[in-house]
């Protein structure tokens, strides 16, 4: 146990320094909710109390917390190899744990850029969009394309394809030639859908009016969440991500499936490209690289775009992109044991075992007070609440925090709550967390 754990909690952190994030600051200084333990499927609270995670963190620690395996890895890798450059160096992990994506990457998607991040796996993938059209010699592709109500995490890039308003309209004009697809959001014909909805394959078609706008010649690429999470849980009609891949296919434009959530088997695949069976061009991810245990991220990209890259002089650099903590030897330890973690436990299949049980009683809370939808997809559920009048998310936030009291950490996105567990997670534990939301929808008014 952390001794840190045992420590009472400070008297006030209202004057504290720390500016958090996505956060209301004074709101949660003046009565604030921490978490000073972790282990398993449950966080501990200062004053020893347990909740349940219900949301994997921030939807990253998909093998549960504090992973003895994980832990020992990173501890023996700060003692040997701290920090080490891989512009123009190496060192020997960053080689290994590439390789060994590789091996669980979907179709040919078996190069990998490593960043730190689910934002700048985001900008990277997007300007490597961009360069490899100009490899090719179609530099005059110089758009980017995303959806409404889709996150895709805080860099400028990523904020200019992403469709969250509120995540928006305080910065400016972003990123100069992007545009947005609708988004497949439609409760009057899918609410209460259990996995993928069944109306709104069309919706795909909205990518050709921006071709028709714009003309597909100058458009680089199209990203998408295979499912967008942190906009409201929306799952993809059947059949939608197919028709965008073919109108991709059809006007040469490449398609990036942000699978910072969606990887790393929330949906009972490795990948989402998996389960729906649809292979983009590159990939996103971060969070479940590493169980969330130390920052890191990866981009995906299928050979031939790799390839692109190699064909100048050898004494050039190919790419003139990467941080400085891109595959960080403790980030490559974490993920290496990560990866064994997942591969010994059956993790990154697991979610399609659970997936029946979980959709049941998800779907069970329908008729609550306020719900006005439930969705699933993988161990992925959202409750959508009735906004109140003159305050959206009160009703959501609400819940959070009585949740909180009753021993559960749910994440919510305005008035929607997202549920998305660790994937270890037992039965007879889906039924606590399902109790204690059903116990705070009661009293929630
Ligand atoms: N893309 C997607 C699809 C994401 O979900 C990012 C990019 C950015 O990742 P980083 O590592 O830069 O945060 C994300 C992050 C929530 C929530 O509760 C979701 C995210 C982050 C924090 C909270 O919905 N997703």
């Amino acid at each position: 146990m952390n001794d840190r754990a045992s420590l009472p909690t400070p008297p006030t952190l209202e004057d504290s320094a720390f500016f958090m994030p996505f956060s209301m600051n004074r709101k949660f200084k003046k009565a604030p909710r921490l978490m000073s333990r972790a282990e398993g499927i449950h966080y501990y609270t200062p004053d020893g109390r347990k909740l349940i995670d219900g949301t994997s963190g921030l939807w990253c620690v998909n093998a549960g917390h504090c992973r003895e395996k994980i832990v020992k890895a990173v501890q023996k890798q700060v003692a040997e190899l701290d920090f080490a450059p891989t512009f123009q160096m190496g060192h020997p992990l960053a080689f290994e744990f590439a390789d060994k994506l590789a091996q669980v990457a979907p179709g040919d998607l078996k190069r990998v850029f490593f960043t730190n991040s689910g934002s700048e796996s985001v900008d990277t993938a997007l300007k490597i969009a961009l360069a490899y059209h100009r490899a090719r010699g179609e530099g005059h592709r110089m758009r980017l394309i995303g959806r409404e109500r889709g996150y895709h995490g805080v860099n400028f890039g990523g904020t200019a394809v992403g469709g969250v308003v509120g995540n928006r309209k305080v910065f400016g004009a972003l990123v100069a030639g992007v545009d947005h697809i609708r988004h497949t959001h439609d409760p009057e014909k899918n609410a209460f859908s259990r996995g993928q909805p069944k109306h709104g394959a069309e919706l795909a078609d909205d990518l050709e009016r921006l071709c028709a706008l714009h003309d597909p010649s100058t458009i680089a690429a199209v990203i998408v969440e295979p499912v967008a999470c942190s906009g409201g849980v929306l799952v993809p009609p059947v059949g939608y991500l197919e028709r965008l891949r073919a109108i991709c296919d059809k006007h040469g434009i490449l398609l990036i499936f942000d699978e910072v959530i969606t990887a790393w088997g929330r949906l009972g695949k490795p990948f989402g490209a998996q389960h729906f069976n649809v292979m983009p061009d590159l990939i996103t991810t971060a969070k479940g690289i590493t169980n969330g245990t130390v920052p890191m991220g990866a981009v995906f990209m299928r050979e031939r775009i790799y390839q692109a890259f190699m064909t100048g002089p050898e004494g050039a650099i190919e790419l003139a992109h990467g941080y400085t903590y891109s595959s960080h030897p403790l980030a490559c330890a974490a993920g290496l044991a990560t990866l064994q973690v997942y591969e010994e436990e059956g993790l990154l299949t697991r979610a399609a075992e659970l997936w029946p049980y979980w959709e049941e009683q998800a779907h069970a809370l329908k008729g609550l007070p306020n719900v006005i939808d439930i969705r699933n997809i993988g161990l992925i559920a959202a409750i959508e609440l009735a906004p109140r009048a003159g305050a959206a998310g009160m009703r959501a936030l609400d819940a959070h925090t009585q949740a909180f009291e009753k021993g559960a950490y749910i994440r919510v996105a305005g008035d929607i709550i997202a549920l998305a567990p660790p994937l270890i997670i037992r039965k007879e534990e889906i039924d606590r967390l399902f109790e204690i939301v059903r116990g705070v929808l009661k009293t929630t008014n």
